[in-house]
């Protein structure tokens, strides 16, 4: 059973979602807190952020574990010990067994740097550019199985400049995570996403 107030968060890298998740949490005041960020690299800058700002920590090196299922078996221990409310991949850069994602059915969330379906997996940016699209963005969707196929919760769209390297336009997108992330992550958190197969419809606060 779910604790109903923990919130894991999963990092690999900068964090700078994470960031923008707890400062809203912090000012809004949300019910549900982040109780754990957990990162499969020590040298993510998130956990000094975490650190800093009295949030429990622990990193799991991936390539201490024998093979990915023993990975996965450890994170989820890990995990399972907050029973949190909602279990939050922000930048966090290794796929997800099915067992791992069964075990957190529903309470998975995932943010990706690109309006999905369209480029899935790795290097969005890049591909985005070589790919001429006009409009690209960001995704936030629920964790299944299926790699960067889960129910869509939020999108954010953003233009793409003749001009544009990956870096300015990840830049971009990174503006729009920060905006429509800790949102998604509330209302998971609270209760409020109807999943109907791969569409979300997001519960408004007041009307709950
Ligand atoms: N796991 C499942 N089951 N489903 C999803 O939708 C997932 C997931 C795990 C991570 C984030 C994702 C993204 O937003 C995510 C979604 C890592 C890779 C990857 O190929 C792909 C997608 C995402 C994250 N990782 C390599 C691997 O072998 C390692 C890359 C590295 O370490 O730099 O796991 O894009
Ligand atoms: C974000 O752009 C996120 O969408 C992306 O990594 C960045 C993490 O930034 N995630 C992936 O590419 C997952 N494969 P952050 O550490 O500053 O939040």
């Amino acid at each position: 059973m779910p604790n109903s107030d923990n919130i894991v968060v999963l990092i690999s890298g900068r964090g700078s979602n994470l960031q923008a998740i707890h400062r809203a949490a912090v000012a809004e005041g949300w019910s549900a807190r982040i109780a754990a960020v957990i990162s499969n690299r020590e040298a993510a800058g998130g956990l000094d952020y975490a650190r800093a700002h009295g949030i429990d920590t622990a990193v799991l090196d991936h390539r201490a574990a024998p093979n990915r299922e023993a990975f996965d078996a450890e994170l989820a221990e890990r995990i399972a010990a907050w029973r949190p409310c909602a279990v939050v991949l922000a930048g966090f850069m290794r796929v997800l067994s099915a067992g791992f994602v069964r075990r957190f059915d529903g309470r998975l969330i995932n943010v990706h740097p690109s309006l999905l379906p369209a480029f899935p997996g790795l290097g969005t940016h890049r591909r985005a550019l070589d790919a001429g699209v006009k409009w690209h963005g960001a995704t936030v969707h629920l964790v299944t199985a299926d790699l960067d196929h889960g129910p869509i919760v939020a999108q954010a769209v953003v233009p793409v400049h003749d001009d544009d390297d990956e870096a300015r336009l990840a830049a971009r997108v990174l503006e729009q995570e920060h905006r429509i992330f800790p949102p998604a992550v509330r209302a998971l958190a609270e209760g409020r996403l109807r999943v109907d197969g791969l569409r979300v419809r997001v519960v408004p606060e007041a009307t709950r």
